[in-house]
């Protein structure tokens, strides 16, 4: 289910992803280190980190997974339907501001992202920490936080307390929770979560393509009403969001006919970087029946969803237009 009675997600109803138990953090001992090609080490205390100029974003996290239920053939994971998106308001420090304070070396490549939690996989031995890279200049992008409040409120634990990376325009496995160290490097990072998951494998015989998963897809959902609902005749309406990573979403229209004619939705707010957006479609219904409704978006640069998604071993970023069938009597 997605909740949409505002546009900020209710913290009860924010989905959560993790990959391994939740990590004990013990605020006494908490610190955020930046090493690695860094002119020098630094290392942060939580109220150093409250001291430092704070910025307020909005950002809608999505998960890469998000609607992967909804592909054919199946794909691998967690079966996520249509709630593995949720929006918040993200107060902290700029990650731009720590990594000029430690002074970031020439040959720097990369900078890697390391959470407390850590835990076994099912696919080869060993214990690992969740662990995300970006390129440098995805990091020193003024936009990418560290953040230490959620909607005004200190982090709650299960996003990330005290302090998580947000990356605005990708989807979420970028966002580290729980960030205690991060480190500068020469070389591409190549853990489990960068190049075994989190990349578009198209051939299960074939596994680790180079194209990894970065910005969320543009795509709409639909909310309400919900597939195989049954409605009654005269007034309804048609509630959902649309998001892009990239360009900014421009229109969403409605289809109650499988697709042949389309209509123009209203927007239930302005638009916002990196946010999603909720529309609304009043349907007035004269006739008993079934209909397919279907849901597309257009975005900024002329980009339109269309039926088919790429299909790629692990379903990631599943972007086609939305179906939906509803019975009115
Ligand atoms: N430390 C840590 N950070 C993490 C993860 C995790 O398992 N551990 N999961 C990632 C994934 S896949 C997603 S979609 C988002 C989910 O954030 P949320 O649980 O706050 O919604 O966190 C990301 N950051
Ligand atoms: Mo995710």
């Amino acid at each position: 289910m997605l909740s949409l009675s505002s546009r900020i997600t209710p913290e009860n109803l924010f989905y959560i992803r993790n990959h391994f138990p939740y990590p004990n953090v013990d605020m006494r001992s908490w610190g955020l280190c930046i090493k690695g090609c860094v002119n020098r080490e630094i290392y942060f205390r939580y109220h150093d980190l409250l001291n430092m100029p704070q910025v307020t974003l909005p950002v809608t996290l999505e998960c890469a997974g998000d609607k992967r239920a909804l592909f054919h053939p199946k794909a691998r994971g967690e079966q996520w339907e249509l709630g593995a998106i949720s929006h918040a308001v993200w107060s902290g420090v700029r990650l731009v501001d720590l990594l000029y304070l430690a002074g970031i070396q020439m040959n720097a490549c990369e900078v890697t992202f390391e959470g407390m939690d850590q835990g076994v996989r099912t696919d080869m031995p060993g214990v690992f920490s969740y662990k995300r890279s970006l390129p440098l200049e995805k990091a020193l992008n003024p936009d990418t936080i560290i953040a230490l409040y959620m909607n005004g409120k200190p982090l709650p634990y299960r996003h990330g307390y005290p302090a998580r990376l947000i990356v605005p325009g990708w989807y979420g496995m970028a966002s580290v929770k729980w960030l205690h160290r991060i480190t500068f490097t020469e070389e591409q990072f190549q853990g489990p979560f960068q190049v075994v998951d989190y990349v578009y494998d198209r051939n299960p015989l074939t596994p680790s393509s180079s194209e990894p998963v970065t910005t969320i897809r543009l795509n709409s959902t639909i909310a309400r009403p919900s597939d195989q609902e049954v409605l009654a005749k005269g007034e309804n309406w048609v509630l959902g969001t649309a998001l892009s990573g990239e360009d900014p979403v421009v229109m969403v229209e409605i289809s109650t006919d499988n697709g042949t004619t389309w209509m123009p939705t209203s927007w239930l707010e302005p638009q916002e970087p990196y946010s999603w957006r909720r529309w609304c479609w009043k349907w007035t219904v004269t006739a008993s029946g079934t209909y397919d409704i279907k849901v597309r978006a257009t975005d900024a640069a002329g980009n339109i969803q269309s039926e088919m998604t790429d299909w790629n071993v692990k379903g990631y970023g599943y972007n086609a237009i939305q179906h939906i069938r509803v019975y009115v009597d």
